[in-house]
């Protein structure tokens, strides 16, 4: 099949020490780390989005495109179909195994929900038979609640039931379709659920029809029999001042609330991490410590800029940490890790788009090699034991037992307890890291 990436020859590993642009040189699909293949532990994924339907706009440019692709011009419907099919060769010579949409990316909106459902039916059945061709697996659909002026004032947080509607309505389609393509998860960001001033905004009812529409998403799973992970992508803002799903403990405290913390994880953004004035690895450790690990959207920021810039990771040792707690949590399940990530807009050819991923991806598989061995040295394991061993002797096994502040102030003063500090030897552990990175 001919497309614009027709002249690209189909990326593989050839190790470190290439010096070919269109190679990897640390992402080897079959290596065998921690008893999975890099590709089982990775489980990497193209987003549609930033990578086929961005045309290089930015706040100040005029309208169109900068980037020209074929897709971007003629019949919409017919566009979207060639876009199909080049992503699908997109993926197949980069070896990717997984993709992720919108269903506005994939198809155009329409004048009505029907006509737009419509496209997205005619695309997706395309798209069933490309993934069956090719073996490319679907990591998760979306519905896109944030793009039309009609969500201009949220979705399901918007003043207006009818919009609330419409996004339900929305939803379920896309939630049928991932289903009938076999998606290993779902996911919801909360673009506009969130305000521009509270001066108008009932922020209660808000969240109670953001508990309401989520219950909605969960019981309609189940109903259809999706057996994939419902996610929700937290980020603290952008596009609106303040949005609901802020951060890992934020979403956790929501999902409580609502009774949905057993069937609703995360999806978690190294550049929303940032942005919420955190480290990615402190979201993944907070999600994993609560229970709601789900997925990655691997990309990064930019430390002079204070937006979500979705660049690729290129900086392996900035992954490490995050790469270890996704390894001591046993991994992602269902989840897998989606470059939501986009090449700068000067990066016009599609070349760039292949350089762009071969780096991200190589950037994912060193970390997450680096994790691993230091992981099996088992020398930050020991020294976390060691620092908590007190937890395992007669008194740690008391408190966790649920010990009151009568015992414990009789024992303090019966044992005559004078507790004395302890270094926390963070240097040495950080030189440690750095033997591994
Ligand atoms: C926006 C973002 C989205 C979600 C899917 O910042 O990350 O692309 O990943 O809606
Ligand atoms: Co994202």
């Amino acid at each position: 099949m001919s497309s614009i990436y027709s002249d690209i020859d189909p990326i593989r590993y050839e190790g470190p020490h290439s010096t070919n642009p269109l190679a990897y040189r640390w992402y080897d699909a079959q290596r065998v780390v921690l008893g999975k293949t890099l590709a089982e532990h990775l489980r990497p994924a193209v987003c549609y989005w930033h990578t086929f339907c961005w045309g290089g706009q930015d706040p100040f440019a005029l309208g169109g495109n900068l980037f020209e692709r074929p897709w971007f011009s003629g019949e919409p419907l017919a566009a979207a179909q060639l876009k199909l099919d080049a992503a699908f060769d997109f993926f197949q010579r980069l070896g990717m195994p997984f993709w992720c949409f919108h269903d506005r990316d994939v198809a155009p909106e329409g004048a009505t929900l029907r006509e737009s459902n419509a496209h997205v039916d005619a695309v997706l059945e395309r798209a069933a038979r490309k993934m069956q061709d090719t073996g490319v697996r679907l990591l998760w659909g979306t519905a896109n609640l944030f793009s039309h002026p009609r969500y201009m004032s949220g979705a399901a947080t918007n003043p207006d039931p009818e919009v609330y509607a419409y996004a339900a309505a929305q939803v379920k389609h896309v939630l049928e379709w991932t289903k009938r393509l076999n998606g290993e998860n779902y996911v919801l960001w909360g673009g506009r659920e969130g305000y521009e001033t509270l001066l108008n905004t009932k922020l209660r009812s808000e969240l109670d029809h953001y508990g309401r529409f989520l219950a909605a998403v969960v019981e309609h799973k189940h109903k259809i029999g999706f057996k994939g992970t419902i996610l929700i992508e937290p980020k603290p803002q952008e596009p609106t001042k303040h949005q609901y799903d802020y951060d890992s403990a934020t979403v956790y405290g929501f999902l409580k609330r609502y009774g949905l913390e057993n069937e609703v994880k995360l999806n978690l953004e190294v550049n929303h991490a940032t942005l919420a004035g955190h480290s990615f690895e402190h979201e993944v450790a907070t999600a994993a410590a609560l229970g709601i690990l789900g997925s990655i959207d691997a990309n990064r920021g930019d430390e002079q800029l204070g937006w979500d810039t979705d660049q690729f990771p290129n900086d392996h040792t900035a992954l490490v940490p995050a790469m270890l707690e996704i390894i001591r949590f046993a991994g992602l399940g269902t989840g897998g890790m989606n470059f939501d990530a986009k090449v700068r807009r000067q990066s016009i050819d599609p070349l760039d788009q292949y350089e762009a991923h071969i780096g991200g991806l190589d950037t994912l598989a060193r970390a997450f090699l680096c994790a691993a061995a230091l992981h099996e040295s088992g020398e930050l394991e020991r020294a976390l034991d060691a620092r908590y061993a007190g937890w395992s002797g007669e008194l740690g096994r008391a408190i966790e037992a649920g010990a009151s502040l009568e015992m414990l102030a009789t024992q303090v003063h019966a044992q005559g307890l004078e507790p004395r500090p302890r270094s926390g030897r963070q240097e040495r552990l950080e030189n440690i890291v750095n033997r591994f990175v």
